[in-house]
């Protein structure tokens, strides 16, 4: 079977770049079709790059048979490369059209396809999942992810200049740190581990070390209820600061929270315009209320939660509606969070933790962290957990590590907010739930 490689050929120009200016010069575009169209005295089809699209129009009388028929064969995203002459043409959208004089196929696509990347015939989420690969092709769901990523530079550059140190932690593990959520077993030679929920001791130890240390990095989460802002495998950004309270992370996350919106509005306008997404920078400071005064504001608008609970769903859909916007709960029951959380001083039935809002999406959660060993202990038996088990991570604990604070921001969470996504699922590139696993 004969296989089109590239052999020497390279692309010149990206398709955005092609402008009526440049009219008679040789080019050569690479990228893959889009509507093909024959209008008897004349061929043209599309051809889509990264960059955008520019015309490719092969005249009948003047185009060579071989070029004809292989436009012929085209089929819709087949990838291919171009050369030709850049002709300036009105009728052409962008006013400009690559007049061909050779065509290379470089990959033809089967027909038909399991789902238009054009956009036009809409799909419903599963089937744009199952065919993702095509899926991704589509201007929405690429502006979707170019969002995530200004976001997430905007994030890890202000990280590195505020003198935070990236880290990487282990992903197999042989303990919980999350205990509200469940962990997925795998074997490891003769022994069983786990997928890591979060790197959260790994993070406090390194204080001790690089003292600020922040990590990108997926969680993993054994939770088996369907929802649309879960998955079991999702993207957190950790933070880690010595010598911080809740409080100085809580200001660091806010900060953060504010540049990754200003850079999405700076410089994601035509993605936010594919997507019809209004964005609105969060005012500073961010209301800051306590997990107490969220009881009271709830139980005002008819809806009970005993204290000491946690926020089921639709309780934190009603505090959406009520304050709206970004906002911190603070001074949660330590009871309900995990047992590294710092009981607060002045009532040691609350704890030094906070969890940051967006109307009613969970976006982080954070605190002070317990730093001493005995304390750490005393926390970790009072959840019914073994001490034995933590038993070399308590050795840091030991040998004066600094207090510390920090959070775990969900990346998908808050692209889902950046981009006015109402399922988690569109804001990842293959998505873990329940019941997919591929592609
Ligand atoms: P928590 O469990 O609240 O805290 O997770 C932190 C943030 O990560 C995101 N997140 C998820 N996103 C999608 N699907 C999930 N199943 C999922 N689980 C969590 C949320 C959440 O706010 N160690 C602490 C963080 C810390 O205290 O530093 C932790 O893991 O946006």
């Amino acid at each position: 079977m004969t296989v089109a490689r590239l052999g020497d050929w390279r692309r010149t120009h990206q398709a955005a770049d092609i402008r009526p200016e440049m009219e008679g010069e040789e080019v050569v575009v690479m990228g893959r079709v889009g509507d093909i169209r024959d209008l008897g005295g004349i061929k043209f089809f599309i051809l889509h790059d990264v960059s955008g699209f520019v015309q490719v129009t092969a005249p009948k009388q003047k185009t060579p048979q071989a070029i004809l028929d292989q436009i012929s064969k085209l089929t819709q995203e087949s990838s291919v490369a171009v050369r030709g002459k850049v002709v300036r043409a009105s009728q052409a959208p962008r006013g400009v059209e690559v007049v061909p004089s050779e065509i290379k196929i470089l990959n033809l696509a089967e027909t038909p396809l399991p789902l238009d990347p054009l956009g036009r015939v809409k799909a419903n989420l599963d089937t744009r999942l199952d065919a993702r690969a095509l899926d991704l092709r589509r201007q929405e769901v690429r502006a979707i992810f170019r969002i995530k990523n200004v976001a997430l530079q905007a994030i890890r550059e202000r990280l590195l200049s505020l003198g935070f140190v990236e880290v990487h932690t282990p992903k197999i593990v042989a303990t919980a740190t999350e205990s509200g959520a469940a962990l997925f077993p795998i074997s490891y030679f003769e022994r069983e581990a786990f997928l890591s929920q979060s790197p959260q001791l790994y993070k406090e130890v390194l204080t001790g070390a690089f003292e600020r240390v922040f990590e990108v990095g997926p969680i993993f989460r054994a939770e088996e209820h369907d929802t649309t802002h879960h998955l079991n495998e999702a993207i957190s950004v950790d933070i880690e600061v010595a010598y911080a309270t809740a409080s100085d992370v809580m200001d660091i996350l806010e900060d953060l929270i504010v540049r990754a919106f200003k850079a999405v509005a700076d410089r994601c306008g035509s993605e936010l315009e594919t997507l019809d997404h209004r964005l609105e920078v969060p005012k500073t400071p961010f209301p800051r209320i306590t997990y107490t005064e969220a009881l009271q504001i709830l139980e005002k608008a008819g809806v009970k939660i005993r204290w000491g609970e946690d926020l089921p769903t639709p309780a934190e859909r009603k505090l959406g509606e009520l304050v709206g916007g970004a906002y911190f709960i603070t001074d949660w029951p330590l009871a309900i969070k995990p047992f590294y959380t710092m009981p607060k001083e002045e009532d040691s039935k609350l704890s030094e933790s906070f969890d940051l809002m967006y109307d009613w999406l969970e976006l982080a959660s954070g605190g002070t962290r317990i730093h001493q060993h005995d304390l750490l202990v005393r926390q970790l038996k009072s959840k019914g957990l073994n001490p034995e088990s933590f038993k070399s991570h308590l050795l840091s604990y030991r040998y004066g590590l600094p207090p510390h604070a920090g959070w775990g921001l969900g990346l998908d969470r808050l692209t889902m907010v950046l981009t006015g996504r109402e399922n988690i699922r569109e804001c990842v590139l293959f998505p873990r739930d329940r019941r997919r696993l591929t592609p």
